[in-house]
């Protein structure tokens, strides 16, 4: 169990969260299913080796968007961390931060100054320019998320498919030259891109056959127990 302190940030009205999310207990909320931003949590909680409650809210069926998860988190995103004291976090690397400073082992945003700074970079840049578009490109073209991205413009959707592609094409040059994303180590750059990458396929965009450097790190980080078992 995570050992949990009063960070005075982001405290919600306890009295709000309450009804069928429950009130007071840390829990992790997640999706029901595949959704790529809480697999990044889950991926990276698999890494570390620790255990959170969990609860899963339907984001199909808009659950998300009830009162009560709105009390939680008012964005209607997730996932979203609650903590004893009812702090809540959420956005998915900011979690991913309270759980790294508080389990230091393995180091998935670096260690020291300069590790530390080309994780961030390379995080932030597969986040914008990968994660991001290809959501873009679900959101806007995906039937199933009509009701969730209003209004869906399948133009915009079409427009990021070459930003993906033209993205991967520099990350594959990049991977040429080094094991992962920001060096020789896995780190939570390697999540984000991990996620990004599968998300693909339900966005129907192929990886390109040519991009033998980005296949071998897909093929590699995919074999890890952590994201193998989070899919
Ligand atoms: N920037 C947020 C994004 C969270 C996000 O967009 N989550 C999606 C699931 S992957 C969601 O909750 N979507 C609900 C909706 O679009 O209504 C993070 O990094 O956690």
């Amino acid at each position: 169990m995570l050992q949990v302190r009063m960070t005075g940030l982001c405290r919600p009205n306890r009295a709000k969260i309450s009804g069928i999310f429950g009130r007071g207990d840390m829990k992790l909320y997640l999706d029901s299913g595949r959704a790529p931003n809480p697999r990044r949590v889950r991926i990276f909680l698999a890494e570390k080796g620790v255990t959170l409650p969990t609860e899963a809210v339907d984001l199909g069926g808009q659950a998300h968007k009830t009162a009560a998860y709105r009390a939680i988190n008012p964005m209607q995103r997730l996932p979203a961390l609650v903590l004893d004291d009812g702090t809540v976090i959420a956005e998915s690397i900011a979690i991913c931060r309270y759980i790294e400073a508080l389990h230091r082992e393995p180091p998935l945003f670096g260690e020291g100054a300069l590790e530390q700074a080309l994780v961030e970079m390379w995080q932030r840049r597969v986040e914008f320019h990968l994660l991001t578009v290809v959501s873009h490109v679900f959101r806007h073209l995906h039937p199933a998320m009509a009701p969730l991205e209003v209004p869906q413009v399948a133009a915009w959707g079409e427009a990021n498919k070459p930003r993906v592609l033209a993205f991967l094409e520099f990350l594959d040059g990049e991977l040429a030259g080094r094991p992962y994303v920001a060096g020789p180590r896995f780190t939570v750059a390697d999540i984000t891109a991990v996620v990004a990458v599968d998300f693909m396929k339900p966005a129907k965009i192929a990886v390109p056959e040519d991009l033998a450097a980005l296949r071998r790190w897909h093929a590699e980080v995919s074999a890890r127990p952590s994201v193998a078992k989070e899919r």
